[in-house]
């Protein structure tokens, strides 16, 4: 059976000592429900903290645990207090936390804890390495573990990876912060698939990676060192039939019969549940409610908030203040408010079984979900699916801040900044007509009951696989060790040989300024010993005008292209126009550009004989790419029914003659046909023109990803000197 190892910072089961025993408290957690219910099975295996700190147990106890954790199919990672204070409390909570929730003021930026962070992502890796087997599926949870994809990758380069965040991913402005930025991003980069649970999460991914790492996304996916990564949205759902069924647990039942008994008033509730955090705008709405019962007094002693706040890393400063506000808060409104018979709110500070929650989830008129952020919200998809089975349904407010806003447009939506809103909601929520709650509660629980847990477990799963598939079919256009042998015993036997490379992109690298791309000392000497071969003729096919290929490459004893064809140099001689073109249209199209230049800051045009070239290599990524659709599609109209074309290339748009082309240019050494070896190697759409015209039996590279009509592919210009350098050797 298939076996998914599951890596999260806490296992599914927590261990607690007890006089002297071990005792297991099992989490009922999301992820733990949805990978059990998916439809095919598999086997999971869980890797993570177990929920006390290594120093506090004997080793004696610590072997007791790790067979006990053995047998319910898990594998503890075991964290010394130190651990859990640096890298838990510490990075993973006093910096990431707050910053991938917008509260950069909360965060610290400290060595140590960074450290740490990175110490204990080694030694959840480390094991990983002890419990891989070939074949598995590694699926690695959450903000605590953003190294982890990229250290595994080092060890298993073939397995498969697949990452969830199940925080917000922030917008580049603040991730600019963290000093070690770059290293989170690479670190994730290491997985196959990264999920977010919202697009919006996933847009600004794409965007720090764009800016932080230069590296583009292209319809999800990332090139990034020789593979290609996908990120993409897959909002997590609930256990629906679990929460829509409760009615009919004997222990729900009995703690709404309590419940009931405890409110011979029949007041109306509104409930708020959460973790005790400052994301989830606990204090903005107790003083909405303290708000409300002063704007409508009529509703006073008929309605009490149930405030549950669940204990949650209350060694952090922060929670610490947080708790002291929410009691201040819920003291001074009581005492407000109050009367002798009647309480505003009640304030729970403690986790509730189960049974309680849901008695609470179906006892409640409003559920009032108010974070400040919240990455999903997984409490307000609950209230819905457990209304859904009794006849007078309660209406959900929900702050737009949270990511399930987007799945459930149908709830009362709310800014949870503004206390005036959240007082009209809680009104409107509570005047609202049954038949109302009714038709909007059954749009989103229609929804909740097919985009389940399970439903999310497989979408992600199913992607991962596709992911891995699209990466294979690359592999089988990479170089296998015996095609390699084939092409190396091919350029020995042969005698006269050919080779076209483009410059840009595929002998050397992209730079901000196009002008800094001068062939370094080692191409040209790569260059120099393959043309000093008798047998060997060399073309270098390029877009570059011909003054800067004779100031880079005119010493060396190669045939140079120049604007795609339009311009020849046969070696030992002298530059040649292949044809004669008109020019005329350059009048019309350099004003257009020239307006672009102006409106993106760090553009530029460049013009050769028979082009011209608007460059934003220099720009805003996300204005470039806006700019560049924006700049086509007013060049294509202009220019429909002339001569000329316009193409977009890598951070570039080009117009140009059409009847130019590398293909046409590479004919003119191909047409003698007394070559019995042919290479060419080209990056963009201008090289399949080339690619195109080469004979059946040429060996033909594609650098980057991307269709091509090229045979194989590289991964980038490193790879292409590397093979040059060994014909070189060879020759
Ligand atoms: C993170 C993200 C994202 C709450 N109180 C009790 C109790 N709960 C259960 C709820 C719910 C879960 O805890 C809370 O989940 P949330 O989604 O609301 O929030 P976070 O804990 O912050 O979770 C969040 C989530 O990850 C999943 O990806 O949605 O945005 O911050 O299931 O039922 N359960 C019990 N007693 C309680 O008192 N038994």
């Amino acid at each position: 059976m298939h076996r998914i190892l599951t890596i999260s910072n806490r296992l599914p089961v927590s261990a607690i000592e007890k006089d002297g025993h071990l005792e297991f408290v099992k989490s009922v957690g999301g992820l733990a429900t949805g990978l059990a219910s998916l439809t095919t099975p598999v086997k999971t295996h869980w890797i993570g903290w177990p929920g006390i700190a290594s120093d506090d147990l004997t080793p004696e106890s610590q072997a007791r645990l790790d067979h006990q954790l053995d047998k319910m199919a898990c594998s503890p990672v075991h964290l010394s207090s130190r651990d859990i204070q640096e890298y838990y409390l510490g990075f993973s909570n006093e910096t990431i936390w707050p910053l991938f929730h917008y509260f950069n003021l909360y965060c610290r930026f400290d060595q140590v804890s960074w450290e740490a962070y990175v110490r204990v992502n080694q030694a959840f890796s480390e094991a990983v390495c002890r419990n891989y087997e070939p074949g598995d599926t590694i699926w690695i949870h959450d903000y605590q573990l953003m190294l982890l994809p990229e250290m595994i990758r080092t060890h298993f380069p073939e397995a498969s990876i697949g990452f969830f965040l199940h925080i917000p991913f922030p917008s580049f402005e603040l991730l600019r912060l963290l000093p070690w930025r770059e290293e989170i991003l690479r670190g994730l980069l290491g997985a196959d698939l990264i999920g977010f649970h919202e697009y919006d999460y996933a847009r600004h991914f794409f965007s720090s990676v764009s800016r932080i790492l230069g590296h583009e996304q292209h319809l999800g996916h990332i090139a990034f060192n020789n593979r290609i990564v996908r990120a993409d949205a897959f909002p997590m759902g609930i256990n629906y039939e679990r929460f829509s069924q409760c009615l009919k647990m004997p222990d729900v039942q009995a703690a709404v019969n309590t419940l009931d008994r405890q409110n011979p008033y029949e007041r109306r509730w509104i409930i708020s549940v959460d973790r005790l955090d400052y994301t989830k705008g606990i204090p903005n709405r107790l003083e909405a409610f303290d708000a409300f019962l002063r704007a409508y007094p009529e509703y006073k002693r008929k309605v009490k908030l149930v405030v549950v706040a669940v204990p949650s890393r209350d060694e952090v400063d922060q929670y610490i203040e947080l708790r002291e506000r929410l009691e201040l808060l819920t003291g001074r409104i009581n005492g407000e408010h109050g009367t002798i018979d009647w309480t505003p709110i009640a304030y729970l500070y403690r986790s509730l079984p189960f049974d309680e929650l849901a008695a609470l989830y179906l006892k409640a008129e409003v559920a009032l979900i108010t974070p400040l952020r919240d990455g999903m919200n997984l409490v307000a998809k609950e209230y819905l699916a457990t209304n859904s089975q009794i006849k007078k349904q309660g209406v959900l407010i929900l702050s737009e801040m949270a990511g399930a806003a987007s799945e459930l447009s149908e709830a009362v939506v709310i800014n949870p900044s503004s206390k005036d809103e959240i007082v009209k909601a809680l009104r409107t929520a509570l005047e609202m007509p049954q038949e109302e709650r009714k038709r909007k509660n059954s749009l989103m629980q229609d929804r909740l009951a097919r985009y389940t847990v399970g439903r999310w477990a497989s979408d992600f799963l199913h992607s991962l696989q596709e992911i891995n598939v699209i990466q294979k079919e690359m592999a089988m256009k990479k170089m296998t060790q015996e095609a390699k042998t084939q092409l190396m015993k091919a350029y020995t036997k042969a005698r006269k040989r050919l080779f076209f490379l483009d410059y840009d992109g595929t002998l050397i690298g992209f730079f901000p300024d196009p002008e800094s791309a001068s062939p370094d000392e080692r191409l040209v000497e790569i260059i120099d010993q393959l043309s000093s071969d008798p047998k060997n003729e060399v073309v270098i096919i390029s877009g570059r005008d011909k003054q800067t290929l004779t100031r880079w490459l005119g010493n060396l004893d190669v045939n140079l292209v120049a604007e795609h064809g339009a311009f020849l140099r046969h070696r030992g001689s002298g530059w040649m126009v292949r044809e004669t073109l008109p020019t005329a249209w350059k009048d019309m199209i350099q004003p257009v550009m020239a307006r672009y230049v102006d409106r993106t800051p760090g553009s530029f045009v460049e013009e050769k004989s028979y082009s011209l070239v608007w460059h934003c290599r220099r720009c805003d990524p996300d204005l470039a790419r806006l700019r560049m659709h924006e700049l086509r599609d007013a060049l294509v109209s202009m220019t429909t029914n002339m001569e000329i074309g316009v193409f977009e290339g890598s951070k570039i748009i080009e117009v140009k003659n059409i009847g130019i082309n590398k293909g046409a240019a590479a004919d003119i050494w191909l047409g003698g046909r007394q070559h019995d070896f042919v290479f060419a190697a080209g990056d963009d759409y201008t090289d399949e023109d080339m690619f195109s015209v080469l004979p059946d039996k040429a060996y033909s590279f594609k650098l980057g990803q991307g269709a091509s009509k090229a045979k194989y592919q590289l991964m980038g210009p490193d790879s292409l000197r590397a093979l040059l350098s060994e014909f070189a050797a060879v020759s």
